[in-house]
């Protein structure tokens, strides 16, 4: 049988716009493909949540590929090292609670166990804004990430979700799209984005876990931009605190799903 040019396009259009038009009304519309980003979608959706990843970039995992200044190694701490153990990357002790993992192994990894459990990740797509009814977040609108890098004037389409999460790391896009067009609304100390501080690892990693909640009805935040949107330290390449923030936020919103 000689294969079919116009099939192979027509299987991946077919079967891309499918994924898309599934994607159109969900339970849980998380920004950003990092690290935070991927733990989370992987624990809602092995709890069978309908939840979808949009990420800017071609490649997903975010700020996690390149570890520490490029030498491609993250450290994690004893709780998270339990985490990376359930998903099956090997962790190395460096010393008493300093666990070492390499993170080409660990991003593939955890898009693997996300993406086999049921995430589907829209890549190449920005969230550019949110579906906003009276009082709550209820969805995203989405476009081309081509469309904003060659500044062409198309206009975008829109999702809904019963949450959404801004897992957009240092740059907090979605609370920052908020404060912008609502105002001083968020469940922060001013009601604005607090803005990240500098680095202090021990206390910037208990910091993300214990902010990464809902700053608006209808829209959590998880990992870096917990830390940003709060005003809590960096971190640099330990990188527990990112898992560990988006399984929290997973398992909160579950629970809130299943309640509903
Ligand atoms: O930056 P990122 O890895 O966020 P994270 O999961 O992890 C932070 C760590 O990587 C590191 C650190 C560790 O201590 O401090 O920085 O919190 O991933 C965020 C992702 O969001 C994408 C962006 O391309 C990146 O892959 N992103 C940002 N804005 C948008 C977006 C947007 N508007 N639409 C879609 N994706």
């Amino acid at each position: 049988m000689e294969i079919d040019d116009i099939k192979i396009s027509r299987a991946i259009i077919d079967s891309y716009t499918e994924k898309l038009k599934n994607a159109l009304d969900v339970d849980v519309a998380i920004v950003g493909g990092g690290p935070a980003g991927i733990a989370c979608g992987y624990y809602l959706a092995r709890k069978k949540v309908k939840v979808i990843l949009i990420e800017r970039k071609l490649s997903v995992g975010g700020g996690m590929w390149g570890g520490g200044m490029m030498f491609n190694e993250i450290v994690v701490q004893a709780e998270a090292r339990k985490i990376l153990d359930e998903f099956g990357v090997k962790t190395k002790e460096y010393e008493k609670g300093y666990f070492l993992a390499d993170s080409i192994e660990t991003v593939s990894t955890l898009l693997s166990k996300a993406t086999k459990a049921g995430l589907k990740v829209f890549n190449c797509i920005s969230a550019e804004d949110v579906m906003i009814r009276p009082g709550c977040i209820c969805g995203l609108v989405i476009n081309w990430s081509a469309v904003d890098m060659a500044k062409l004037h198309v206009d975008p389409l829109t999702i809904r979700a019963k949450f959404c999460i801004d897992a957009t790391g240092h740059a907090a896009e979605v609370c920052h799209i908020v404060e912008r067009k609502i105002g001083a609304v968020l469940k922060t100390k001013t009601g604005k984005i607090m803005g990240e501080k500098p680095m202090w690892a021990a206390k910037g990693e208990e910091y993300i876990i214990k902010h990464s909640k809902e700053v608006y009805p209808g829209l959590y935040v998880c990992g870096m931009a917990a830390g940003a949107v709060f005003g809590g330290p960096r971190m640099g390449p330990i990188f527990g605190g990112m898992i560990i923030s988006g399984k929290n936020v997973a398992n909160e919103l579950a629970g809130k799903l299943e309640a509903k």
